[in-house]
């Protein structure tokens, strides 16, 4: 094994990955892919805590695999695999449920934010999200986790996890830390640039996919919500839609937001608009080639996920077996 350290991180095939999940997480992942050993997951089981399309759903995990290869990720360099192929990430759930308190969960805000959202199915497995997730990153040592700002709080639930669970039984999990991009960490829903870009929204013009043809990004972006000042300037309280575009246009370019001042000093939205709609256009079409070329060939997909699975497993099968028996558990012979 290699002495570098180690970089988990995961997405849920519950949609077409929009601008915002690749901002905030894939786009880094690719930059840290040689630095660290990079541990990508497409979490599945995640997914079920809001109803799917058992169809649909299983077309999105391979999708979203070729969606990572699009962005940049190389199987050769990183272990990219389904959650569900690796039987270690439910098993160490239950067994962290035992470590995990009912009132802590319940404080979580993704968990009050769902519950809200589909009033009629606010299941167990909702509950329990955080929990699944910690079981993720903690079955493979992980030093880093490269996510958005909406997932700071369950990092933290993560590490109070691990710390109890060394507490009682030694140094089991490694305490993993929390790797936020300073710009990018969090982009907001077009139409409502008060709430988070999310790929499972209803409505289509509140995020950009990143499959979305030229002509539907441009429109996504000549209509996105603004304010009744003529002045692009970032201020994140008064002027939310500007300041997300500019989020979006510093993240893709690099450039600081006194640049992108000063570049649009004396142009209108409509200008500015276009231009982040062009630079996105530029940006997702080598992506999206690539894409579709992957999908051509699932079973070049396929082969990958598999390989994945079983280096995953190798991994999370030790912390597993650790686990099992500081527990308690007798081992099966
Ligand atoms: P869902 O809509 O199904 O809840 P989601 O779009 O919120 O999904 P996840 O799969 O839960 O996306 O998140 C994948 C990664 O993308 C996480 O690291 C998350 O922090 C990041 N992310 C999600 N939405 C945004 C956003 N709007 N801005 C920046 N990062 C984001
Ligand atoms: N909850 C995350 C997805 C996720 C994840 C993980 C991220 C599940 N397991 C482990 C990092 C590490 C989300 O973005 N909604």
């Amino acid at each position: 094994m290699s002495d570098k350290k180690r970089i988990f991180s995961g997405v849920q095939p519950s949609g077409i990955i929009t601008l915002g999940n690749y901002l905030g997480a894939i786009k880094n992942w690719t930059q840290l892919q040689d630095e660290y050993d990079c541990i990508y997951c497409i979490v599945d089981l995640h997914t079920l805590t809001v109803r799917q399309d058992p169809k649909e759903l299983r077309q999105r995990s391979l999708s979203l695999a070729a969606i990572f290869l699009a962005c940049g990720l190389d199987p050769a360099k990183n272990i990219i695999f389904l959650q569900s192929h690796v039987s270690a990430h439910a098993e160490l759930t239950w067994i962290l449920n035992c470590y995990t308190y009912f009132g802590e969960l319940s404080r979580m805000t993704q968990f009050k934010d769902k519950s809200q959202k589909h009033p009629d199915n606010v299941n167990v497995g909702l509950f329990d999200y955080p929990v699944l997730m910690a079981a993720d990153i903690l079955l493979y040592q992980t030093d880093l986790v490269p996510v958005g700002l909406d997932q700071k709080q369950h990092l933290e639930i993560t590490r109070d996890i691990a710390i109890r669970f060394n507490n009682i039984y030694g140094n089991v999990f490694k305490v993993p830390e929390v790797y936020i991009p300073k710009v990018g960490a969090k982009i907001m829903s077009l139409q409502d640039p008060t709430s988070k870009m999310s790929k499972s929204d209803e409505n289509e013009n509140n995020y950009i996919s990143l499959l979305d043809p030229p002509d539907v990004i441009m429109r996504k972006f000549r209509r996105a919500v603004t304010d009744s000042e003529t002045v692009i300037r970032y201020d994140e309280e008064n002027k939310p839609g500007i300041s997300n575009l500019m989020n979006i246009y510093s993240s893709l370019t690099g450039k600081s937001f006194e640049e992108i001042e000063s570049e649009f000093a004396g142009k209108n939205y409509g200008e500015f608009k276009a231009a982040v709609g062009e630079t996105t256009v530029e940006a997702l079409k080598p992506i999206q080639e690539k894409y579709y070329f992957l999908m051509q060939n699932k079973d070049y997909l396929q082969e990958i996920l598999k390989q994945g699975a079983e280096n995953a497993s190798r991994i999370a099968n030790r912390t597993l077996a650790k686990v099992y028996h500081k527990v308690g558990l007798l081992p099966r012979l």
